[in-house]
């Protein structure tokens, strides 16, 4: 087969449920920066739309969401000059190379997948083949690149070790090259939510600060974490308010966490005047984000149909070369 450009080959997505949240942000977007801007990178970037269909959607939202995701793409820096940036959808390269790698993996490894019973657990009626098929989607997503890293947060992990067992399995079948995908992680791999339990989601509410929330949203968000008295004789290691000194620690720095663990084990936190300073904090970090997606919007429908084109042609290209090893 082929062997990709000399450059190693980056794949990443976010699904088009909704407004790009903090987790998304740390967990992902951050990692995408990072390689878009290292010279030894090819960095592909998409808007996982048809893994937005894995869980209950609205049709009429959806190519709204699209939209939103890549212009949050655009507006934290992503960089049409240096990434491919595209619509999952818009490349039915990878629906095909889906089939085929399908043939190399076992119904009862994807039925076993933490992440897919978490998922069966949240929308027990509605769990479907295509949510089942997730990881097989999404492994190939990331090999009709020959992706090498993919930088997503940790929560990512388990449909990562399907890529690369796809990838084994293709190679010692039919003789395919594909690399074994790695994840390429953050400082914020991950954000967990606002609420205490598990990590920050867009489909839980109360879990997340979005990008594009403005102050007094960040503020009310924050205001509505459970907290306690303020003062014990350990500082949490977990729940909400264990989840808050992880935040201060990661937007204010080490020192302000200290200082709030000193008070806990002595005069006590104000938790207000925390939620106060944590929400100026967070915002700083979102408003360039913020500004600079007004301008971005220009650009948005040039990048969409470039970044179809520019990942078309390298899956294409993939896909044929499986076809014709597997007897197509
Ligand atoms: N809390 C998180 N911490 C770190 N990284 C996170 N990611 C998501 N949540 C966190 C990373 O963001 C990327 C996009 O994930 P996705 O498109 O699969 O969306 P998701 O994981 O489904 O995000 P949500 O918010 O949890 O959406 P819902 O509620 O719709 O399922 C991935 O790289 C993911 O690791």
């Amino acid at each position: 087969m082929t062997t990709p450009s000399s450059k190693k080959r980056v794949l990443s997505g976010i699904r088009a449920t909704g407004r790009l949240h903090l987790g998304n942000y740390l967990g992902a977007v951050k990692g995408m920066l990072e390689l878009q801007d290292k010279s030894e990178y090819e960095t592909f970037y998409m808007v996982a739309d048809a893994h937005a269909i894995t869980t209950p959607y609205d049709t009429k939202t959806l190519a709204q969401n699209r939209k939103e995701v890549i212009l949050d793409y655009l507006s934290a820096g992503l960089d049409p000059a240096k990434s491919v940036i595209f619509v999952q959808s818009m490349v039915p390269a990878h629906f095909e190379l889906s089939h085929y790698l399908g043939s190399v993996i076992s119904v009862n490894r994807m039925l076993h997948l933490p992440t897919y019973k978490e998922k069966v657990k949240q929308y027990s009626d509605e769990s479907s083949m295509a949510l089942l098929n997730y990881p097989v989607l999404m492994a190939a997503d990331i090999l009709a690149y020959k992706a090498e890293a993919v930088p997503v947060g940790v929560d990512q992990e388990p449909h990562l070790e399907i890529a690369r067992q796809i990838a084994r399995n293709m190679n010692t079948k039919f003789g395919t090259d594909f690399p074994e995908p790695k994840i390429f992680e953050t400082v914020g791999k991950y954000i967990p939510s606002l609420l205490g339990d598990g990590k920050m989601s867009k489909s839980v509410d109360g879990s997340f600060i979005n990008l594009t929330d403005d102050p007094d949203t960040i503020a009310l968000r924050l205001a509505k974490v459970p907290t306690d008295s303020g003062r014990g004789e350990s500082v949490p290691i977990k729940g909400s308010v264990a989840n808050l000194l992880f935040f201060v620690e990661l937007f204010q720095g080490s020192e302000d966490r200290k200082k709030y663990e000193d008070m806990y084990l002595s005069s006590g936190i104000r938790y207000s005047e925390l939620k106060m300073d944590l929400a100026k904090a967070i915002f700083s970090v979102v408003e360039p984000i913020q500004k600079k997606r007004i301008e971005m919007v220009k650009i948005l429908d040039d990048v969409i149909n470039d970044g179809a084109k520019r990942a078309g042609n390298v899956a294409s290209q993939t896909l044929l070369e499986v076809k014709q090893k597997m007897g197509f």
